[in-house]
């Protein structure tokens, strides 16, 4: 762990400290009181300012409505991070969020069945989680950003001011669509989700999401509900997804970047899944290489909320 993190860390707009790097007993004999939520909770606007600013962060922007699995494919990535102890050849040493990610690992386990409603991520709370990788002297630092679905459907599917004003979507320069594949399958599903879909986007474009130039990728998740013998719903699987991808570049007049098609909540040689976390991984070497204005951008990209 590293020495000056914890120090870098402290003193963030809400008094949040991370218990990266700082003995446990000590933190909790001189700070027994820190302001109401699990350390290492995921983070919001605010408190990804105090995260370090020595390592150019990338962020990746999961949007997808409720249910369409992006928590669970969090908790799986997490879970694979912490099992395998690295994910395409970086070690992954650190987190400033594993009660985010074992929040998001319980609810997954335990498969929704009680309190669904007030188990599920909520729109109040954080929803950034961090993991540091390295390999040798070169350090990467991956920051998930994980709304809750209910967001994206109701909020910002009525509301272009909230998508507005969410400066970390707007500046994300990587988004990812979480797409359910059920709803992709029959035709009744699949208007009702159009819609909704298309008012998404509409808002996003309004908001001046696409203006700056972004990596944009799709993932069709729970890719296990379709089954290969039902060719009428294989289909209409194919050629709603492929209207759902002219959706998205026609708005964002982007060329999706990759598609993945995957199945989040089975960890045993999921390979397809592992090739997702493998690129996420991957595509923080794309940020170049910091430049003082580059390095703070979290902080003036969302600090001025
Ligand atoms: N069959 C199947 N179910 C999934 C998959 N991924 C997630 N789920 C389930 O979908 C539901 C919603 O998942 P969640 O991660 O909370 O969705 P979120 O609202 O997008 O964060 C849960 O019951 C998950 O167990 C998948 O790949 N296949
Ligand atoms: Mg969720």
């Amino acid at each position: 762990m590293e020495n000056n993190k914890s120090a870098i860390l402290k003193g963030s707009e809400q008094s949040q400290e991370s218990i990266v790097g700082v003995n446990t007993s000590e933190l909790l004999a001189t700070k027994p009181n820190l302001g109401g939520r699990f350390y290492s909770d995921a983070l919001d606007d605010s408190q990804i300012n105090g995260i370090i600013r020595s390592i150019n962060p990338h962020l990746i922007t999961l949007i997808g409505f409720s249910e369409f699995g992006k928590s669970t494919f969090v908790a799986s990535m997490y879970h694979r991070a912490m099992t395998q102890g690295q994910i395409d050849g970086y070690d992954f040493y650190d987190s400033d969020t594993f009660s985010g990610f074992e929040r998001r690992a319980y609810i997954r386990d335990v498969g929704l069945k009680l309190n669904k409603r007030f188990n599920r991520t909520t729109n109040t709370e954080g929803y950034f989680l961090t993991l540091h990788f390295k390999k040798g002297n070169e350090k990467l630092l991956l920051v998930i950003s994980d709304r809750s679905g209910e967001t994206y459907r109701n909020e910002y599917t009525s509301n272009a001011e909230a998508v507005k004003a969410d400066k970390s979507l707007i500046y994300s320069n990587h988004i990812v669509f979480f797409i359910d594949v059920s709803v992709l399958m029959t035709s009744k599903n699949y208007l009702g989700f159009k819609s909704k879909f298309n008012s998404l986007n509409s808002r996003l474009y309004s908001a001046e999401v696409f203006k700056n130039e972004k990596t944009i990728d799709v993932i069709f998740n729970k890719i296990d509900l379709l089954n290969k013998e039902d060719k009428n719903a294989c289909q209409l699987f194919e050629s709603n997804a492929k209207e759902v991808i002219q959706i998205i570049e026609d708005t964002s007049q982007t060329k999706i970047n990759r598609q993945f098609r995957i199945c989040s909540n089975n960890m045993e040689d999921n390979h397809d899944l592992y090739d997702v976390f493998d690129y996420f991984v991957e595509s923080c070497k794309l940020v170049n290489i910091p430049t003082v204005s580059e390095i703070d951008w979290i902080n003036t990209k969302v600090k001025e909320l």
